[in-house]
């Protein structure tokens, strides 16, 4: 097979590679060896099935997830063992509306225990999917979610400790998107217009399996949208809502259209924001969602749009595409982006403070820790402290709100803060206010080496203990978490 670059010096477009390298030589034999030789744009998102409740009541809808070992094509032609929840990478998406309550009924059949956390969603603790609160091999359980908050894209991961990291990595992770009425009639762009876009990376060995090795973001270099490398998306020439959803474990995107056209960031974590804001770079950390209206009317009939990713770590001929639009014929488009999308709670004064300092042993900085090699051994903490599930860190009075500073204490290696069961508000971004698209309800917030936030957040929903940590998922697993209780 001629190599994708030599192609590309020749000046011959992406467009042929889809001839060389069809999925039906890569079933004749020719595997791919590395990331490098999985081609580019040869085949179609796919997007994750809606899955279908097993049983309707009133007021409820139920459904059953298995929790199991699975086949996925994350490249052409090649078959990669993968855990999913139902089968497929990621698994199949539930939709579910505000005011419906969700009872999803899980089986675990893998040897590992599990818990279902969903991410951005406030739940009573029992639902929460704890570190601690895991279901056994053969153990079932059952998740009911309230939706009684705003719509959202929110999505269920595992959160079992120990082996979260793992979990995620292999695929234990679907869509959870939650739907509200009053959003609907917005008139935003619907339906197959409507698109979710599951990011993530893959390390995959010459025979096409899943190679997990704790904090090994360099060697994650396939890039998968909606669990397919690199596919390429027909759109017709009109508005398209994209929800990015970070699925990966360490890897932060840094997108932008290959030719700078902005994109109107409609929404994060948390639902809509006030005001769309139009920008030509969108910033998605682990476990973060950015929701944008791309409006491809412009176009011209067969122009190619790259999705492009403008930061490592990893090869940027590979790490630097993620997903290429295909632009067709103009199609009737009634879809409206409002200047008004909603208004957002108000944000009470804060009675208590308190700061966090995220920090761990960086490669490089002569605190490699015991293990010898790798990252083994090295730890993550909050206020110096790694995780510990009998130690309460914070104690929170139901119903007040906090102000709260985080800040990344590293050098070299970014961090995330994720806070279950609220929503918060961002303040400032190492002293300025923070950008339109933070400005809105967020449960996970990106900090670059040394950098700090300041956010606020209103503790009136659920008691109990809940979690905080840093939501790259391998340094959580190496101790980045503190817990929170609301008393
Ligand atoms: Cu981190």
């Amino acid at each position: 097979m001629i190599a994708r670059r030599t192609l590309l010096q020749l000046g011959l477009g992406a467009g042929v590679l889809g001839t060389v390298a069809s999925p039906a030589l890569a079933l004749g034999g020719a595997r791919p060896r590395s990331a490098a030789a999985v081609p580019h744009f040869t085949r179609p998102l796919t997007v994750p099935p809606v899955l279908r409740p097993v049983r309707r009541t009133r007021d409820t809808d139920h459904y059953l997830v298995v929790v199991r070992r699975a086949l996925a094509e994350l490249v052409p032609g090649v078959r990669t063992e993968v855990l999913s929840y139902g089968g497929g990478l990621p698994g199949p998406t539930i939709s579910a509306t505000r005011g419906r309550r969700a009872a999803v009924h899980h089986v675990n059949t893998l040897a590992d225990p599990v818990s279902a956390h969903l991410h951005g969603g406030a739940n009573p603790v029992e639902h929460d999917g704890g570190m601690m609160d895991t279901v056994p091999r053969g153990g079932r359980r059952t998740y009911v979610y309230e939706n009684d908050q705003s719509a959202a894209s929110l999505w269920v991961h595992d959160h079992a400790h120990h082996v979260e990291s793992e979990h995620v990595y292999r695929g234990l992770s679907h869509l959870y998107l939650l739907r509200d009425p009053a959003e609907d009639a917005l008139g935003l762009p619907s339906g197959r217009y409507d698109v979710p876009l599951v990011l993530r990376d893959a390390r995959l060995d010459e025979r096409g399996r899943l190679v997990y090795e704790l904090d090994d973001a360099e060697q994650r270099s396939t890039v998968l949208v909606n669990g397919r490398a690199w596919p390429y998306l027909d759109v017709a020439a009109r508005k398209y809502r994209l929800r990015l959803v970070n699925a990966s474990n360490l890897r932060t995107f840094v997108l932008a259209l290959s030719d700078g056209a902005p994109l109107q960031v409609i929404a994060s974590d948390g639902g809509l924001l006030e005001r769309p804001f139009p920008t030509p770079v969108v910033v998605v950390s682990p476990g973060e969602r950015v929701e944008v209206v791309a409006d491809f009317s412009g176009y011209a009939p067969g122009t190619q749009l790259v999705l492009a990713n403008m930061t490592g770590p990893g090869p940027m001929d590979q790490v630097g595409e993620v997903l290429r639009f295909h632009v067709g014929a103009p199609a009737p488009d009634d879809s409206r982006v409002p200047e008004v999308l909603r208004a957002l709670p108000p944000l009470p004064e804060p009675t208590v403070r308190r700061e966090f300092v995220l920090s761990m042993d960086e490669p490089g900085t002569g605190h490699a820790g015991h293990g010898g090699h790798g990252a083994e051994g090295r730890s993550g903490t909050i206020n110096g402290r790694t995780f510990d599930p009998a130690r309460i860190d914070t104690r929170v009075r139901w119903g007040t709100t906090e102000h709260w500073t985080v800040t990344n204490a590293g050098a070299t290696v970014p961090h995330n803060f994720h806070l279950h069961l609220a929503q918060f508000r961002l303040l400032t971004r190492d002293g300025r206010p923070v950008d339109p698209t933070e400005a809105g309800e967020k449960d996970t917030v990106l900090l670059f080496p040394g950098q700090t936030v300041t956010l606020q957040a209103t503790f009136d929903t659920h008691r109990g203990v809940y979690p905080y940590h840093c939501h790259l998922v391998d340094h959580a697993a190496m101790g980045m978490t503190g817990q929170l209780e609301v008393v």
